[in-house]
């Protein structure tokens, strides 16, 4: 029996993935900051599911996570899944602690747990999942901030490679595009009218899109390794250049 690391599991992709994954055999622990969530997740999942209340701006909390016993301390696959973005308003109206919380959140904690994690995945021949975002390479207005963090979790997931090379690790960066969780949500701050608007009319992806796509990197034969996956739904496409013409 294979084990997952979700971080995130209380909404959306993380939440999806720890049902594909637990439905397909794995043990999954499943982390986030609403404990309450992650309760009515065992009940649904049962013991195949561990909750763990952390919140990834704690470091120690975050840090512990390698020292969790077998089975559930045999990490498979570190789904580095947990994050949010600051409103889209211009970066001097945006709230500090807001900032702080996403470069925290998207990079301090994914990378202090990827590197407590690693002597245990290197053992293991293990796996990583990193998610980005498509707002890692293609810029828009007021995501400075957070499309920041995701180029920085891109990148991260190419050079982990490099560290990698002979290890037999896996390390996939995972770049969606606009998927309805409680993503948008959260960026407005719980807003759902809002993010109603932004999806209405657009067929947008779906957790379960991005589970399915986590499942299937999983369950590639071990001399594969999908450097970067990029995907948006049909309805969303590039918005081109901005040309100011007036000085
Ligand atoms: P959701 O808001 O639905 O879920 C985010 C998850 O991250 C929740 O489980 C939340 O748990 C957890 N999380 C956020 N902050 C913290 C924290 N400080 N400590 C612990 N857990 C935290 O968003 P998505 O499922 O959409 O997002 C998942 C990932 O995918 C994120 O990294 C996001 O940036 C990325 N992404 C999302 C896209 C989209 O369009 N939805 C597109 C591209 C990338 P809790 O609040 O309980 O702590
Ligand atoms: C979230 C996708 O396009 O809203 O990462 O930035 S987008």
């Amino acid at each position: 029996m294979k084990t997952i690391l979700i971080t995130g599991a209380t909404a959306g992709f993380g939440e999806a993935a720890a049902r594909k994954f637990v439905a397909g055999g794995w043990r999954a622990i499943g982390t986030g900051r609403r404990g309450e969530r992650l309760k009515a997740l065992q009940e649904e999942l049962g013991d195949p599911f561990l909750p763990l209340e952390i919140d990834m701006r704690d470091r120690a909390a975050v840090e512990s996570l390698a020292d969790l016993s077998p089975p559930w301390g045999d990490v498979d696959l570190l789904l580095n899944n947990a994050g949010l973005a600051p409103p889209t308003d211009p970066l001097p109206e945006t709230d500090w602690e807001r900032i702080e919380t996403v470069i925290e959140t998207n990079i301090t904690g994914l990378v202090a747990l990827t590197r407590m994690l690693l002597p245990k995945l290197v053992e293991r021949k293990g796996q990583i999942i990193n998610l980005s975002s498509v707002a890692a390479t293609y810029p828009y207005k007021g995501g400075a901030v957070y499309a920041g963090t995701k180029a920085f979790v891109r990148q991260f997931s190419l050079d982990l490679r490099c560290d990698l090379a002979g290890s037999g690790v896996r390390v996939t960066s995972v770049e969606p595009g606009m998927a309805e969780t409680e993503f948008t949500i959260v960026r407005t701050g719980g807003d759902k009218e809002a993010s109603d608007k932004l999806y209405a009319g657009m067929d947008p992806m779906t957790p379960e899109d991005l589970a399915d796509l986590f499942w299937w990197l999983a369950n590639l034969p071990p001399h594969l390794n999908i450097n970067t996956v990029e995907l948006m739904p049909v309805s969303q496409s590039f918005a081109g250049f901005t040309i100011n013409r007036e000085g």
